[in-house]
């Protein structure tokens, strides 16, 4: 298929192939299938994209295969997976213009966010597991002097992978990093919405000498090449991050074939605490962000914020005032903090959720979109909901926080924990005791303490109950892409 030519309004120009990316070479989906990918701030199509099949799914899992029996895991010491993962992170960063431009278009982020965050941590997430690539072993285990015994920590073959929309080239690295460096191979499936930035860093993975076959990429829809992945009967590992319901399809899909392992990085109802001896501007600055980043698209979004009664009235004014100060517009305009929502499908769930929320609570702030072309949202507010109320316990993707204020220690804590997720939570204080104990209590993998969205490479990320099985990032990941071997070697003790 043709190249995507693409002109941006910072000056930058490429081309993205449109094609799959199956053993190191751009090729059409068998039945030459195509889809549109389109603009969030415009609704108009970018260009078509190769739409994968079951058949393309195999083509690429048999790709992989045969790359991890003969070119990468355990043919390939570590210290070289390194070496290329360490390559392909210096690439990134050459290239971060190009990628953060391609990442602004198809998704809608700032410019601005998309190089400053997003591209520049994809870099050091890989640049991460590069290292890790030749530090992962084993341990020898004692037992009795009559053996040896030891532990290996083995790639555990072929790897599905499928991502989201909302952190598309972000979750691409997250996904490939530590799957990489434990020496596995790699089919991975874009998200429908946002295929381009991980095609574009296909040329980059070429670039930086991966053999044929070792990452697989694949444009094209969940229920069919996303299906195709988690029932396919020679992928011996499924990653997800994305719904809930998905997750649980995945799952099922999992153990009604080959009983693949599966990781799943789901959504959340993130809770955000703030108590009264809380630094107030800073805690404002931080929960607006932790709500609004992304434009709500975030899996550890803080929707649900619990403010002490004393410091509510206060703390409504300057997040209000906030929350109209921040500038939603044009991606690719220089203060622009908030683009559209990365689709239509995506703007009229938000909408809806603002619907029931009228009804169900005092809308605040917002709740309307913004110009008349693409998915702008305002940033939105509600106040005096139920906690019972679906826009209290459902998660909404979108720029909509619903912010409650509490008395009693105890009750918000049941409240906070009142929930089928468990991805991330925060608490605010000066004090510091009260903050690390209240962060021992909240049922999330993540709690932040005095900040919120904070995400290194090196801590893991995950969640509790519904939101999620495994860990990524860290050296937590490196479990999710192993299969741990332990041999035991007689010495000396006679069969009995
Ligand atoms: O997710 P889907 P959607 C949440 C968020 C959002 C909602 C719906 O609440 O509003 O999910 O978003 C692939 N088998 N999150 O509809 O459908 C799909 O092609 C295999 C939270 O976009 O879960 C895409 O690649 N794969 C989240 C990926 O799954 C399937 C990020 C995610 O799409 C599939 C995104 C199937 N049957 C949404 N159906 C987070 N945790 O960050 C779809 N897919």
């Amino acid at each position: 298929m043709p190249k995507l030519e693409l002109s941006f309004p910072n000056g930058v120009k490429t081309t993205v192939q449109s094609d799959l990316f199956i053993n190191n070479k751009f090729v059409p989906a068998l039945d030459g299938k195509t889809f549109a990918t389109v603009n969030p701030s415009t609704g108009k199509e970018i260009g078509q994209v190769a739409e994968a099949s079951a058949k393309d799914i195999d083509v690429a899992v048999k790709a992989a295969r045969d790359a991890f029996e003969n070119v990468w895991g355990e043919k390939v010491p570590g210290a070289e997976r390194g070496r290329l993962l360490l390559k392909l992170a210096d690439l990134v960063e050459a290239n971060l213009d190009v990628l953060a431009s391609i990442e602004s278009l198809d998704n809608g982020k700032a410019f601005s966010i998309a190089k400053g965050f997003d591209v520049a941590a994809v870099a050091a997430n890989i640049r991460y597991y590069g290292g890790w690539a030749d530090k992962n072993q084993g341990k020898t285990i004692e037992t009795n002097d009559k053996k040896f015994t030891y532990t290996r920590h083995e790639p555990i073959g072929v790897c599905g992978q499928i991502i989201p929309w909302n952190f598309p080239l972000l979750m691409f690295a997250w996904k490939i990093g530590p799957a990489l460096a434990t020496g596995n191979t790699v089919v991975l499936k874009t998200a429908e919405q946002t295929p381009l930035s991980a095609i574009k860093m296909c040329e980059l993975i070429v670039e930086a000498g991966f053999p044929p076959g070792v990452v697989n990429v694949v444009s094209g829809f969940g229920a069919v090449a996303g299906a195709a992945i988690s029932n396919h009967m020679d992928i011996d590992k499924v990653a997800f991050t994305g719904s809930t319901l998905v997750g649980r399809n995945i799952m099922k899909a999992a153990a009604s074939t080959n009983l693949k392992k599966v990781t799943l990085e789901l959504g959340g109802k993130s809770p955000n605490v703030i108590f009264k001896d809380a630094d107030l501007d800073q805690a404002v600055k931080w929960a607006a962000f932790g709500i609004m980043f992304n434009h709500g698209q975030t899996c550890c979004a803080g929707s649900r914020v619990y403010v002490e009664e004393d410091v509510y009235d206060q703390f409504m004014d300057k997040m209000t005032a906030l929350c109209k100060s921040l500038s939603v517009g044009d991606p690719f305009a220089q203060n622009t903090f908030q683009g559209p929502q990365v689709s239509q499908l995506q703007y009229d769930r938000i909408m809806e959720y603002i619907e029931s929320g009228k009804k169900e609570a005092n809308l605040h702030l917002g709740g309307v979109r913004k110009g008349s072309e693409g998915y702008f949202i305002e940033p939105t507010i509600f106040t005096d909901a139920d906690h019972n109320s679906k826009i209290a316990r459902e998660e909404i993707f979108g720029p909509v926080v619903v912010v409650s204020k509490f008395k009693d220690e105890k009750e918000l804590l049941r409240i906070a924990n009142d929930t089928m997720y468990g991805l991330a939570a925060a608490v605010f204080s000066r004090d510091i005791s009260r903050a690390i104990e209240t962060a021992h209590k909240l049922k999330a993998g993540t709690v932040w303490v005095n900040c919120y969205n904070q995400l290194d490479p090196q801590v893991p990320f995950g969640g509790y109950k519904a939101s999620g099985i495994g860990r990524e990032l860290g050296e937590y990941a490196l479990a999710n892409y192993t299969n741990v071997k332990a041999v035991h070697c007689n010495l000396s003790t006679p069969a009995p």
